[in-house]
């Protein structure tokens, strides 16, 4: 079957780096990204529609006039965001949601939907969460991600759409497109990386000792293309998988930051994130995953933070080199004009269109996963 794709909120930090492994795979034409907003001069060259998920009659233009077949359903609003805006997020995610599974049951096509750690609550387990539990999360973006689950359960039971799901942990990863860490709690633990290396201090806006699940873009690109791809016969679960990495707290992070960077200091000025952090679980069962589809992570705490690291210095260098290079364009074409190099900052960089991951192959020199 040809594979023709669209990646909804493709512009989002994970749906960046799931872009390009689904170009690797599928081809460039084969994936069509979209977004709300038009799209961006340097990704003229790969296929882009304007979309807002709540424009169910537009969504499914673009499915049949394009012939798709996949939806990776990415758009929606993150945790800290959705409790700044309730009702815009119930609209996005849960209508854009519907949406899609519409449009998935008439023209037969196959969905993914990512679901959170968000679903749990206060009376859910905080360690070993397991499979089937109890789901009462306290913000709307949870709610919305209960009912999501349910509803793509209710489309594959009733409809026989192909929809499945992860509960996905806080992503680690790359900023790329412009896309800042997206209105997330777990984003203290993308910016901690960027303000280490810029500022050597950073004020996190979580408790030290906060403990939540957390896992590689890497592992999470990975396990999305492996459930999509896993055997039909395979998926017994149709609401969402709990997967897993690794689990750390903000002081744990930071102390494996200082091995590479021993002058980085982190304050803590916990704001209103850090009752979210606390409603959600430490450490999560994924067996049924791992039993289902063979799920399992490569990155560890120790492996993620020297990756990270790695890539951002990487970053930073071919970035310098590039403007390097600019300059001295610009100061050959400028006759008389000053030469001297006045900038005073370069900032870390926002990845191009490159992923700056391992391949999906893991690497067997990468560290012995650990699992708790
Ligand atoms: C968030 O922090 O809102 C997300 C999530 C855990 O779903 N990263």
């Amino acid at each position: 079957m040809m594979n023709n794709i669209l990646v909804t909120g493709s512009r989002g930090q994970l749906g960046s780096d799931l872009v390009v492994a689904l170009q690797r795979r599928y081809g460039t034409t084969h994936v069509m990204e979209s977004g709300r907003s038009p799209r961006s001069e340097e990704s003229k060259l790969f296929p882009y529609k304007v979309l807002d998920v709540t424009d169910g009659r537009r969504l499914e233009k673009i499915v049949k006039r394009h012939q798709i077949d996949t939806i990776y359903h990415l758009a929606g609003l993150l945790s800290a965001k959705g409790e700044r805006e309730p009702d815009r997020c119930w609209d996005i995610n849960i209508n854009g949601l519907k949406n899609v599974l519409e449009v998935a049951k008439s023209e037969r096509l196959k969905v993914f939907y990512p679901s959170s750690i968000a679903v749990f609550g206060a009376h859910t387990p905080k360690l070993d969460t397991p499979q089937m539990t109890v789901t009462d999360p306290s913000t709307m973006y949870g709610i919305t991600k209960v009912t999501g689950e349910l509803l793509c359960q209710y489309y594959a039971q009733r409809f026989g759409v192909d929809v499945r799901s992860l509960r996905l942990p806080g992503i680690i990863g790359i900023i790329s497109y412009n896309a800042p860490p997206g209105g997330g709690t777990t984003d203290f633990a993308v910016e901690i990386f960027y303000a280490a290396l810029q500022q050597r201090t950073y004020t996190c806006f979580l408790r030290p000792e906060t403990r939540l699940p957390m896992m590689y873009a890497a592992d999470a690109v990975r396990a999305i293309l492996e459930l999509m791809e896993a055997d039909l016969s395979a998926i017994k679960v149709r609401t969402s998988y709990n997967v897993a990495a690794v689990s750390f707290s903000v002081a744990e992070l930071v102390a494996e930051i200082q091995k590479h960077l021993p002058e980085f200091a982190c304050e803590y000025k916990p704001d209103f994130r850090q009752a979210i952090a606390d409603s959600w679980v430490c450490t999560v069962d994924d067996s049924k995953a791992r039993a289902d589809w063979g799920w399992h992570h490569t990155y560890d705490l120790s492996a993620i933070v020297s990756d990270m690291l790695a890539k951002l210095e990487s970053l930073k260098r071919e970035q310098g080199a590039r403007k390097r290079a600019e300059g001295a364009e610009e100061a050959e074409g400028a006759e008389g004009e000053s030469t001297t190099n006045s900038t005073p900052h370069t900032p870390y960089p926002i990845s191009d269109r490159t992923t700056h991951y391992a391949p999906l192959i893991p690497d067997s020199r990468l560290p012995t996963p650990k699992i708790w």
